[in-house]
């Protein structure tokens, strides 16, 4: 099958910008051993100079995702003054009530008025930067949860989450989005309060239509259908975002497409297939990645390489073929179809399509051979943990 890029297949391509996370250039690990790297950022500002190489060596990642407290600083005006010189913006601004010894029962659910107030507070305070970068997302991934039946009232969690979210989706403004992320378990193990897709979306659209759900990959029971969640969150209007990142065993928060670039194409597929890639669509791609033992920023462009791959073999897709399979009862046909698109190598069409918008043909070899790594490892000392998992 041919591997050239359609011209439709460009204009999607021309559009596909995906989010970097900050984190993702901190050094991280598990809880058994955070091996660090040389020429680590030791502040967000080295963070975002970071991610923007990504970009210089891609044109695929315009933003970056900051997440608050790990990327506090005095002044955001400054910080986005220093990402525009850089050629980058921040994006998504993501909470956290995942670290403080207040929340270890719970921040939006907790039983106690007190320790709820702490954790709008600091939604209201995520918010406050968001107006001085200019961020549209708020992202809420909560860490609460309980490890054992009975611990807790579930269905009083619930409530109380509603009024939480409210309060804080009240405080949103202009073209501003909350963003409500699931994870089945972690750091909670019997219960978690945002398990799944479907109390995302029974959550946020009790709020308005500015909440939608976000999806990360890695936040699924092993071998569930995730581009059926796709489908159903994009057939629903609800689907804002995706934290991209592959996985093997858990929330393994690996190099997306690397465990099963086939899952990425699929997903890709739905993403296409219900309008997710048309202009002005309302989903939103981000990475949610650590890179434990690689370095970091080439971690980082191969991950977006992925992504404009997949999504290219996805463009790939002939429709109308698949449709008259699909009528026809033509199991096999249409399977073949689908097969012939995620088969083809669109690489060398893909470096093509880079050197004719002035990009590097091979982003990952123009990295190695620019000397920002040798320069980074020079210049800094003693860089900065990503996240918890020490
Ligand atoms: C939780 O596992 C999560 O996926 C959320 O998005 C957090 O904000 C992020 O990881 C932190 O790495
Ligand atoms: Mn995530
Ligand atoms: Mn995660």
């Amino acid at each position: 099958m041919s591997t050239q890029l359609t011209p439709d297949a460009v204009t999607v391509l021309d559009r596909l910008a995906i989010e970097v996370p900050s984190w993702a250039y901190g050094n991280s690990g598990t809880r058994f051993k955070v091996f660090t790297t040389p020429g680590t950022p030791r502040d967000p500002y080295e963070k975002i100079a970071d991610a923007a190489q990504v970009h210089a060596h891609t044109g695929l990642a315009p933003e970056v995702a900051i997440h608050i407290p790990w990327d506090l600083v005095d002044d955001y005006d400054a910080l986005s003054a220093f990402a525009a010189e850089q050629g980058v913006g921040i994006g998504t601004v993501n909470s956290n009530t995942f670290q403080d010894d207040d929340f270890k029962f719970g921040g939006l659910t907790h039983e106690d008025a007190v320790i709820r107030r702490k954790a709008v507070d600091h939604h209201l305070a995520c918010i406050d930067i968001m107006d001085a970068t200019g961020s549209r997302d708020l992202k809420i991934w909560l860490a609460d949860g309980s490890n054992y039946p009975g611990q807790t009232d579930l269905r009083g969690r619930q409530d109380r989450l509603h009024e939480s979210l409210q309060e804080i989706y009240a405080r949103l403004s202009g073209d501003q989005r909350l963003v409500l992320e699931y994870k089945f378990f972690e750091p909670a193990f019997y219960h978690t309060d945002v398990p799944d897709w479907g109390t995302s979306y029974a959550q946020v659209t009790a709020l308005g239509d500015r909440a939608m759900v976000c999806l990360d990959t890695g936040h699924h029971a092993p071998g569930t259908n995730i581009e059926f969640i796709v489908m159903q969150l994009l057939r629903l209007g609800r689907l804002g975002s995706f934290d991209f990142n592959s996985r093997f065993y858990a929330d393994d928060d690996l190099i997306v497409g690397a465990a099963d670039p086939f899952q990425l194409f699929r997903i890709l597929f739905e993403v296409i297939r219900g309008g997710g890639m048309d202009e002005g669509t309302p989903v939103a791609f981000m990475l949610d990645q650590c890179h434990n033992i690689e370095d970091k920023v080439p971690g980082q462009i191969r991950s977006v390489l992925n992504v404009q791959e997949m999504t290219a073999r996805a463009l790939l897709v002939d429709h109308e073929a698949l449709r008259a399979a699909q009528v026809a009862g033509d199991v096999l046909g249409a399977n073949a179809v689908f097969m012939d698109a995620f088969q083809s190598d669109v690489r060398p069409a893909l470096a093509e399509y880079r050197e004719a918008r002035g990009l590097p043909a091979d982003p990952m070899a123009a990295y190695a051979g620019s000397g920002y790594r040798e320069r980074i490892v020079a210049d800094r000392v003693g860089g900065t943990q990503a996240s918890w998992g020490a």
